[in-house]
């Protein structure tokens, strides 16, 4: 299948193939169980597009020469068990080529085919989660593969989960959070006081995967998504969490969910590929 998606800063990079690249994009226009506000499946397309006005060199080095491969659309119109098997096939083949996945949302539930994947290969990693929701109902408006419940479904393949910036989220998400001890670092904790001196727990796995809902950030600054909640993340404060919890840890893979861009508007879109980017170099130090 071909796709007519932009390649990932074509505009300055020379086009690789998948042999030559150290990072794939996979794009996943998945808008199935959205609640909100509408349009995430326009994200990849959008972010794509953006990542054209980035430039190569970073202010430290050009991550993009590491080669980047934008590879087709997956398929979506599908249920989304199916959608989920086709997103962790690609991530299993970029990770069997040597590259390094960038799975672009659509929706937060496009990370359970990532993790799918990784879980497959059987080595051990944990995922941390930039984002507003927690993501833990068991299930939402009926649907236990909503982006409400995403991280539930991680949880529940036994994978370490880390959680930062939350700040919305039911009372039984509080309560299993609790039961299942899993970490976290909500929005209020990293940005009301001063800086609270973050780790992960010692024992979390050394791989990591990371997942980037956008509205992970506030919405003053990316309101380019589709439930979006006051009180998040700043640029620099994501960057240095990045940089934190990658600290001493290898970066498996990563992905960048529930843009819906605005029409008229390009600041999500834009913020969206400069964070892949910075992800990209986080990957490489
Ligand atoms: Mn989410």
């Amino acid at each position: 299948m071909d796709t007519s998606l932009p390649a990932f800063l074509a505009s300055d990079l020379p086009p690789v193939g998948p042999a030559q690249a150290r990072f794939e994009i996979i794009p996943v226009p998945l808008e199935h169980s959205v609640s909100y506000g509408q349009g995430t499946a326009a994200g990849p397309e959008a972010l794509l597009a953006a990542s054209q006005q980035l430039e190569v060199y970073d202010g430290a080095g050009e991550p993009g020469l590491a080669g980047i491969y934008t590879g087709p659309e997956v398929a979506c119109a599908a249920a989304t068990p199916l959608v989920l098997q086709r997103i962790a096939a690609r991530v299993a083949a970029a990770l069997a080529g040597g590259r390094l996945p960038v799975v672009l949302g659509g929706e937060h539930t496009v990370t359970l085919g990532a993790v799918q994947a990784l879980v497959a290969r059987g080595a051990a990693f944990g995922v941390v989660q930039f984002d507003a929701h927690a993501d833990l109902r068991a299930s939402y408006e009926g649907n236990p593969l909503s982006h409400a419940c995403v991280m539930r479904r991680v949880v529940e393949l036994g994978v370490p989960l880390f959680q930062l910036g939350v700040r919305s989220l039911s009372k039984e998400e509080a309560i299993f959070r609790q039961q299942q001890a899993l970490g976290h670092c909500d929005a209020a904790e990293l940005l009301r006081g001063p800086a609270p001196l973050l780790q992960l727990p010692p024992d979390f796995p050394r791989a990591i995967y990371l997942t980037f809902d956008l509205d992970a950030f506030d919405p003053a600054m990316l309101p380019g998504t589709g439930t979006p909640v006051p009180g998040g993340l700043f640029w620099y404060d994501a960057l240095r969490l990045i940089d934190t919890v990658l600290a001493g840890r290898t970066l498996i893979g990563f992905d960048v969910t529930e843009l819906a861009p605005i029409p008229g508007s390009r600041v999500s879109e834009f913020t969206a590929a400069k964070l892949v980017y910075y992800l990209m170099s986080a990957a490489l130090r």
